[in-house]
């Protein structure tokens, strides 16, 4: 499958509690008549409400499929139209759509026909895949547990599956494949993707998998590490560095994390010398000292933040570590550093 990116691309976003919007779509509305081929992928789409909840890519004019959907993750979306996605002319691949809400097309309505739907895991929402006529291309998909219906005016495609997903946390909103899932290994070859929305390798294994991440079959596992560094002594008034180091000390590549640095003292904190500064928290995104879309086993990167100490109390940083929407809590994120301003008398 010929997967370059779209002349127009949605790509990498955490999209999240918009709306609600009451005629479009709370996430992402594409609605075009044009030629070309457009993006969404990459994506969380979560919590948003509208007229459709999650995202609504049309291509009125055209049979064939034009808007390319894939590993994005579609979820708790709610919408009065559909509540996932409403998808006219489009190539759906490898989504993991779960527990989006509306009266009709909970998770998915196919307008029109001739939508492509591959390798999509539909499962937990109000209602699954609703189809405006029968002529849809459904192939390898997962599609489970939908409340009022799996499939409507559609059927179901060749590879298709219904079985629960073994999600690892379905209620904290953790849709990777528990081992053991009926999404390994189920998905259709013939519609794969270079990399999985954590960024990791597909295929591994013999075959994809169902769902925007692949289960990692390969290798050892990345193990995330955070510290914060901050001075342990500061005088009140004045400018200070404080560091988050970030790295892998597993024996296999990570996704790039998040990470999310506040504190309690509500002091100005800018991220270097001229970045970006905030008093209530910085989201710093990071990047790989060697280049590399990944963190690679053994690297570690270091991003300075410059602090003002207050004039008095002290300063605790509060750091969280996400990554591909996961939170990583106890040894991984939640790390505190206290700076303590003292030496009034000697300034
Ligand atoms: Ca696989």
């Amino acid at each position: 499958m010929d997967w370059m990116p779209g002349r127009i691309s949605v790509r990498n976003n955490v999209i999240a509690h918009n709306g609600p919007d009451g005629f479009n779509a709370g996430g992402v509305v594409y609605s075009e008549c044009g030629d070309g081929e457009r993006d969404i992928a990459g994506n969380v789409i979560v919590d948003n409400v509208g007229g459709v909840g999650g995202i609504a890519p049309f291509v009125v004019f055209y049979a064939a499929p034009q808007i390319r959907i894939a590993n994005n993750v579609i979820a708790r979306n709610m919408g009065t139209s559909a509540g996932g996605v409403w998808a006219m002319h489009c190539l759906m691949v490898s989504n993991t759509i779960v527990g989006n809400t509306a009266p009709g097309g909970g998770a998915v309505r196919l307008g029109g026909d001739a939508n492509v739907l591959s390798g999509n895991l539909v499962a937990f929402n109000s209602s699954g895949i609703s189809a405006d006529s029968a002529v849809q291309m459904l192939s390898n998909n997962c599609v489970y547990g939908n409340s009022a219906y799996n499939y409507s005016g559609c059927s179901l495609g060749p590879g298709d599956i219904s079985a629960d997903p073994l999600f690892e946390n379905l209620a904290g909103g953790d849709y990777h494949l528990r081992p053991g899932s009926p999404c390994i290994e189920a998905g259709d070859n013939s519609f794969v993707l270079p990399g999985d929305l954590d960024g990791a390798r597909r295929i591994q294994g013999a075959r994809v998998d169902i769902g925007a991440y692949e289960f990692p079959t390969e290798g050892g596992s990345g193990i995330l590490y955070t510290r914060l560094e901050a001075p342990a002594a500061v005088r009140p008034g004045r400018e200070y560095t404080a560091w988050v180091h970030y790295g892998n000390a597993g024996s296999a590549e990570l996704p790039l994390p998040l990470l999310y640095l506040s504190n309690s003292a509500g002091v100005p904190m800018r991220i270097g010398q001229e970045g970006r500064t905030s008093t209530t928290g910085l989201a710093l995104l990071g990047v790989s000292p060697t280049g590399t879309p990944t963190l690679p086993p053994g690297a570690e990167a270091s991003i300075p933040i410059t602090f003002t100490a207050p004039a008095s109390g002290s300063v605790e940083f509060d750091l969280t570590a996400l990554q591909s929407g996961r939170q990583h809590a106890g040894q991984l994120g939640g790390i505190r550093a206290a700076v303590s301003p003292r030496g009034h008398s000697r300034q």
